[in-house]
């Protein structure tokens, strides 16, 4: 069995601790994928220490020059784009579609961030003095802590170290401990582009440890967190202590809105790849469906003939629709909010049950559930499950169907399928999410766009697109005075009073 090793001061590292731990394929627990590092705050710090030099250098080089490093990883990315996806699957699960799809999410955000490289616009205005000149231009922070999920192992890690990486700063970063072989490779190929060794750290471990050490650490001033909404909360009191710029991407419980007048066939393609897909496993997935009194009955038929109908399996093998989720924790999570539906008076019309027979047993597998009748406001329609658990709730109007939707602490996508392109634009202003698709599912948000949530699934900063390199660099403003003369700002400016 391979052992891998830390990225830390230019050179692949033992741990300081010297233990390692276990990486697991979920589809098939006898299968260790590699034993990777557990390791400790002194790894940390080490990390941070080279980090701040790799930035001295880093910030120095010109942005395009940063963006052609970025350009090569893309090159690189594409080239090993099979290889990855194949072993992501194996350490995380989802089926070879949605890895390919996971690594084409790194490779857009790599050419995105190249491109940056010849913007990174800053703006040029006009003073209120005469012979002054006005600008503002982006600076680098310094040291980013990127702590990252296990969900999409290649595309999360990269729509933030990549940004990061353009506007000039370096990177200590620490993946899901569930997924580290993914995280080694894409060092890997970062270094491989031409990335200065110090600019870039990796330190595996687990999140109390690493993940708590790099966010407390003083010399990292920009944290990065993709997780859950708790997790998050002592992220970000933790953050706000040390005054540190923090953006956060968490919980979701994302709704697909299915009117009377919908496209049924299409809103059943939507809700099958929103819900199941990644077993659930999306802060976009579609955990509560939506449906307006006419065709409730019907389409949930529908709906439940086709989950039943999907075959879970290994992700490696074709034919598999859904893979199993990431742990035994998680699988005991769902189990767990099953009992509260059925508790609460869900009726359980599909799954709810462990995957039997044909091997996996050997897995972390959970059949495809849904609940109807589900009232707003019960756990299982507000509570994040992170599992193939979709809540059915029925409404009468579109006005009760956007009060359902709002009606939680999430807000990061949501989902509306109807013809009426009036109810469709209200929709847009009216739903409480970052996100919202008209007539496609929750999930699937594209790598030039800014991806965040509203309420409780973040705090206000957006992921991806143009927005994520305000996030990861400094505005720095520049006044210019030819006039050779004192001139004092709003006192000797001749603005209302024209000679
Ligand atoms: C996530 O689940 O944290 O929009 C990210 C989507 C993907 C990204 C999901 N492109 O579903």
């Amino acid at each position: 069995m391979k052992t891998f090793r830390n990225f830390i001061a230019g050179a692949w590292t033992e741990p300081s601790t010297g233990e390692y731990f276990d990486n697991v394929n979920p589809a098939d627990t006898t299968d260790v994928v590699g034993r990777f590092p557990l390791s400790g705050t002194e790894d940390v710090d080490r990390a941070v220490a080279s980090a701040r030099r790799g930035f001295e250098r880093w910030r120095r080089t010109p942005a395009p020059a940063r963006g052609d490093v970025l350009r090569r990883v893309g090159d690189l990315m594409t080239q090993r784009k099979e290889e990855i996806a194949e072993l992501m699957t194996r350490e995380m699960g989802k089926p070879l579609t949605e890895t390919r799809g996971d690594v084409q999410e790194g490779i857009d955000t790599a050419y995105y961030a190249a491109t940056e490289g010849r913007r990174l616009f800053g703006h040029t205005v006009p003073s209120e003095m005469p012979s002054k000149w006005a600008m503002s231009f982006r600076r680098p922070i310094g040291v980013c802590g990127i702590i990252t999920p296990f969900n999409f192992p290649l595309a999360i890690p990269t729509w933030k170290m990549f940004p990061a990486l353009l506007c000039g700063n370096a990177c200590v970063f620490k993946p899901a401990e569930d997924v580290p072989h993914t995280g080694t490779v894409l060092v890997e190929i970062l270094l491989e582009a031409g990335l200065p060794p110090e600019v870039i750290q990796l330190v595996h471990g687990v999140g109390e440890t690493v993940g708590k050490a790099i966010v407390e650490h003083p010399d990292v001033p920009a944290i990065s967190f993709t997780g859950s909404t708790e997790t998050g909360r002592f992220v970000g009191e933790t953050c706000g202590r040390m005054h540190k710029r923090l953006s956060l991407e968490m919980g979701g419980k994302n709704a697909q809105i299915v009117l009377d007048d919908a496209d049924l066939d299409l809103a059943l393609e939507g809700v099958i790849w929103g819900a199941f897909g990644t077993t659930g496993q999306r802060c976009t997935a579609t955990s509560r469906l939506i449906l307006q009194r006419g065709i409730h009955d019907n389409f949930l038929g529908l709906l439940v003939d086709r989950a039943r109908a999907m075959k879970l399996g290994d992700g490696r093998k074709a034919g598999t629709d859904v893979g199993p989720l990431i742990s035994e924790a998680a699988r005991r999570k769902v189990e767990h909010y099953i009992d509260v539906g059925q508790a609460e008076g869900g009726d359980l019309l599909c799954g709810g049950r462990r995957g039997q027979g044909r091997g996996l047993e050997r897995g972390h597998f959970f059949e495809p559930t849904i609940f109807a009748r589900v009232s707003a406001g019960a756990r299982i329609e507000q509570e994040e499950i992170f599992g193939p658990v979709l809540s059915v709730v029925r409404v009468s109007t579109p006005e009760e169907a956007f009060a359902v939707n709002n009606g939680v602490k999430y807000g990061l996508s949501s989902s509306l399928y109807t013809r009426d392109v009036n109810l469709a634009f209200r929709a847009l202003q009216e739903l409480d999410n970052g996100i919202t698709y008209v007539n496609a599912p929750t999930i699937g948000a594209e790598a030039h766009l800014p991806f965040g949530g509203v309420k409780q699934t973040g705090n206000g900063h957006r992921e991806g697109g143009w927005e994520v390199y305000e996030f990861y660099s400094e505005t720095k403003v520049g006044y210019v005075d030819y006039s050779g003369t004192l001139q004092r700002a709003q006192i000797d400016n001749y603005l209302g009073t024209p000679d």
